[in-house]
């Protein structure tokens, strides 16, 4: 398994695959609110490779689908990403994907998926999100690409030329959970049946709760010996606690339910690589959703509830 005391950042300011531009700031306002450091107060080792560049592609020729908004553009970010994804995760730290809106999974997930497959472990993937994003370019009801990247992930047809001439390394769906689940549209609902996809809903999740239906995803991920590849899009939170993303769905996960996530997902050892998405600062409310993200990811990266830092017990605030 990779060293889980090290980290590798990289930031993919994207803002194409979306209808509201903004989450182009997201990497910089995670930055802001200190992901470094306080993965560093976690005794963690964190190399921030800076954001990704687009700058030295040669251009891609095949045709551009119908309904796939801002093709060209979010194709050649996926082509960047895809190799310096399985780069990073060959280099043996776990690469933590900082978004840019939700499309840039099909890059990250590619990239990774590609190197566990050639060290022969499956990649599984935990959906965290309101939406599926499960859409094709034939059920999508906006065209935008960000509700289409965990089918593509899966190999679902319709993006066939997106990769250029990077290998495509899908996952098999019965490895994708999706999680927190709110909002679905009725098409890709159709799909997400027809795949048997796992998903727990908003509603399971108030019904079983968390810790039942994430030892769940992690028992059949550990059944097989696999690596998970968390892909975290911030708007699987409640509104009230998460209001810095472009598509708020109210019903969404607590400021406990998520880190209580995280932090499960911390003991299992299990999690490879992470995205985190569609923050937009352009519509946060003073940080405060970037500021929750980097909470989260303190848990999945070992924070326990007893040793963190609150106004309660501590005299002076850091920086
Ligand atoms: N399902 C809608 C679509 O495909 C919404 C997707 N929006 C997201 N996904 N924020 O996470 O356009
Ligand atoms: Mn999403
Ligand atoms: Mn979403
Ligand atoms: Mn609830």
């Amino acid at each position: 398994m990779t060293d889980r005391r090290k980290v590798a950042l990289l930031g993919i300011p994207i803002d194409m695959g979306a209808s509201q531009r903004g989450t182009l700031m997201g990497p910089a306002a995670l930055r802001t609110a200190g992901i470094t450091p306080v993965l560093e107060s976690l005794s963690i080792d964190v190399l921030d490779h800076g954001d990704i560049s687009i700058a030295r592609l040669a251009p891609a020729t095949d045709a551009i689908p119908a309904k796939a908004n801002n093709y060209r553009d979010i194709q050649n970010w996926i082509r960047a990403l895809s190799p310096r994804a399985y780069d990073l995760a060959k280099s043996g730290a776990i690469p933590i994907f900082l978004g840019g809106d939700h499309s840039l999974s099909m890059g990250s997930i590619n990239g990774v998926a590609r190197y566990w497959h050639e060290q022969g472990r499956e990649l599984f993937v935990l959906w965290l999100d309101a939406h599926a994003d499960y859409n094709t370019p034939l059920t999508t009801m906006t065209a935008n690409m960000h509700g289409m990247s965990a089918a593509f992930v899966c190999g679902e047809p319709g993006l066939d030329g997106l990769l250029g001439d990077e290998p495509r390394a899908s996952i098999p769906p019965a490895h994708l959970d999706l999680f927190g689940i709110h909002s679905i549209d009725p098409l890709e609902k159709k799909l997400v049946q027809d795949r048997r996809i796992a998903i727990a809903d908003m509603r399971a999740i108030d019904e079983f709760g968390v810790a039942v239906l994430i030892h769940r995803v992690i028992e059949r991920v550990r059944a097989r010996n696999g690596v998970l590849h968390l892909s975290f899009d911030l708007d699987v939170l409640d509104p009230g606690i998460a209001p810095g993303v472009g598509t708020t769905v109210p019903g969404g996960a607590t400021y406990r339910e998520a880190h209580l996530v995280m932090e499960l997902l911390y003991d299992s050892g299990l999690v490879g690589s992470v995205d985190i998405v569609e923050l937009n600062p352009f519509l946060d409310e003073r940080g405060r959703t970037a500021r929750v993200a980097v909470e989260l990811i303190a848990s999945l990266f070992g924070q326990q509830i007893t040793d963190r830092p609150t106004p309660s017990n501590t005299l002076e605030r850091g920086g």
